[in-house]
């Protein structure tokens, strides 16, 4: 039996960070099952100074310290002499914004994934000109370093993977894997402080259930997420009660 395995590498000056998290749940289980791998790299291993330097002042002035070229280069080179075989993605906030499209293509990707993560005020440029195939952002807020951001493709990436998620959490059940926010979800109690579940729910009747859900999604998505609305490919029964849904909410 042949089970494929998604090789990541971290390269940071906070190993035990990344480690910790991936101590638990799913991607432990998912490590455990060896779907995926994950080396943690200290960048102060790939100093050559005694007191494994990996920041100085910048060029030019100004507050914060930035993170030394030589570490990073020498460690990209000591851990993949065959660049080939790997895709280096710098976190950074000048990346382009991570989304579940962008999930997917990482996971298609047969090369192992690497990771290089910034700590400090700044990584110097030339990283990012010389060493990195890819450059990603999390998103738009001020972060104190690219470790969670690692985790956060790391996360998304293997629930997409063959074996990583339980026959009962489907990757591709979920509305927001097509590109619409989730219909609202319920669990027994029936009746809880008074609230009551939608009835249609506890009908049984799986075609109109289905039709409510893909109604709510739409619902959703139209309120709070619009702008997804525009990339996202509506059938002719979906404009039908998408149709219904905007009548209702004018
Ligand atoms: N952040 C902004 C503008 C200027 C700086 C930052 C910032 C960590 C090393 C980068 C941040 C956000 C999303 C990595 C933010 C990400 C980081 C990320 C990140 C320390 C230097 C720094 C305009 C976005 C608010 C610190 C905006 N995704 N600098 O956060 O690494 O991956």
């Amino acid at each position: 039996m042949v089970a494929l395995q998604k090789k990541f590498s971290v390269v940071t000056i906070f190993p035990e960070m990344v480690k910790n998290y991936l101590g638990f749940s799913i991607l432990k289980r998912a490590l455990e099952k060896g779907r995926i791998s994950v080396a943690v790299h200290n960048l102060r291993d790939f100093t050559t100074d005694t007191h494994k330097t990996v920041d100085d002042y910048p060029y030019g002035g100004g507050p914060g310290m930035v993170m030394k070229p030589e570490p990073f280069f020498r460690a990209v080179e000591a851990i993949w002499p065959e660049r080939r075989s790997c895709r280096i993605i710098m976190l950074s906030p000048r990346g382009r914004v991570f989304t579940q499209n962008v999930a997917s293509e990482i996971a298609e990707d047969d090369r192992e994934t690497a990771f290089l993560c910034g700590r400090y005020e700044a990584i110097d440029e030339r990283v990012r000109e010389y060493l990195i195939d890819d450059e990603i952002s999390i998103g738009d807020y001020i972060l104190t370093g690219g470790e969670l951001p690692a985790l956060v493709i790391i996360d998304a990436v293997s629930r997409l993977l063959p074996g990583v998620l339980g026959d009962d959490q489907s990757s591709e059940d979920e509305s927001f894997s097509k590109g619409l926010l989730d219909y609202p979800h319920f669990t027994r109690p029936e009746e809880f402080r008074n609230m009551r579940v939608p009835k249609i729910l506890l009908s049984g009747n799986h075609e109109e259930i289905r039709k409510w859900r893909k109604g709510e999604s739409l619902r959703a998505t139209l309120q709070r997420r619009p702008e997804l609305l525009s990339t996202y490919k509506l059938s002719d029964e979906e404009k039908s009660i998408f149709d219904k849904i905007k009548e209702e909410l004018s």
